[in-house]
């Protein structure tokens, strides 16, 4: 097969072409930095780091293109998981000389998603927004930037036009704007490329990754649907999240008062934020 951009010999298919190796990583910095060069505005940036491909090749775009990149991770207290997760994250800041900070949430919070036996994901996704926001920012972050794909987007825009929570589509751009004072903005680079552009991006660069799954992870199976679409419409993921993009702000904004948590002062929609009333359920009860 021959690269359809500069005919030499291709051996990647993506971008619904075959591509060499030069011309596949072209189009992967073109489309990740349409999104950087739109919403980036020289703000010191904090990846929050999953361990998985997203956060880690998104590092290493950062680094490789000389952004002021730093990483943050949180334990998560899932077992052997969690503490393969912070070995390699560890491990792979260290060797591309990123800063680094990580919090335990047993240690510094009294308890792991691990031991929580009702919707952990649930509880995750409250620890994650919470401090993924708190700790960068009282570093001295500006934005905090996550590992979102094109794929994950897609497949929220399909589980909430089905569940009916159209205005839940609100957040599905590549930028959300600061709410408050204490609310950083979130980019998401990778919103224009999806899990498949992403791992070959990651293999060709020999990005360091977790290969496993969270044990708790529980797969939906939409984005195996959108690949099986895209055999038969070629470049189906792509078209789509451009109209994601565009709909997106159609949507009508969720109305919500954000004030300060009684405890802890973070924002909030509510007198006591979510991750107070987890940790006063299951962990520490001071508030420091
Ligand atoms: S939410 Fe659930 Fe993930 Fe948290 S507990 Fe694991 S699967 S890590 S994206
Ligand atoms: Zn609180």
């Amino acid at each position: 097969m021959k690269c359809k951009i500069c005919g030499k010999n291709a051996e990647i298919q993506a971008f619904g072409m075959w591509l060499c190796r030069d011309c596949f990583l072209k189009l992967f910095f073109r489309r990740v930095n349409k999104i950087l060069k739109k919403y980036w505005h020289g703000e010191k940036i904090w990846v929050a780091l999953s361990g998985g491909k997203d956060s880690m090749a998104l590092l290493h775009y950062l680094w490789e293109n000389g952004y002021p990149v730093h990483g943050y991770h949180i334990n998560l207290g899932i077992g052997d998981y969690s503490r393969s997760v912070e070995d390699i994250i560890r491990s792979y800041t260290e060797e591309l000389g990123v800063e680094l900070l990580i919090t335990n949430l047993r240690e510094e919070y009294g308890f792991s998603i691990g031991e929580i036996r009702r919707k952990p994901c649930s509880a995750c996704g409250t620890v994650k927004r919470y401090l993924m926001n708190k700790v960068p920012r009282e570093n001295g972050a500006e934005i905090l930037v996550t590992g979102h794909n094109m794929d994950d987007f897609l497949e929220f825009f399909i589980k909430n036009m089905l569940g009916k929570n159209y205005s839940w589509s609100r957040k599905l751009v590549p930028y959300l704007e600061r709410e408050h004072p204490k609310l950083l903005p979130k980019l998401r680079p990778f919103y224009l490329v999806g899990d498949k552009e992403i791992e070959i991006y990651a293999k060709l660069k020999g990005v360091k990754y977790i290969k496993e799954n969270c044990p708790l992870a529980k797969l939906s199976g939409w984005k195996e649907i959108l690949y099986e679409i895209e055999k038969k419409k070629k470049n189906f993921r792509y078209e789509m999240i451009l109209s994601v993009w565009e709909m997106a702000y159609f949507f009508p904004q969720e109305k919500r008062e954000i004030r300060e948590c009684k405890l802890c002062g973070e924002p909030t929609s509510r007198d006591i934020c979510s991750f107070c009333t987890l940790r006063m359920r299951y962990g520490k009860k001071s508030t420091g």
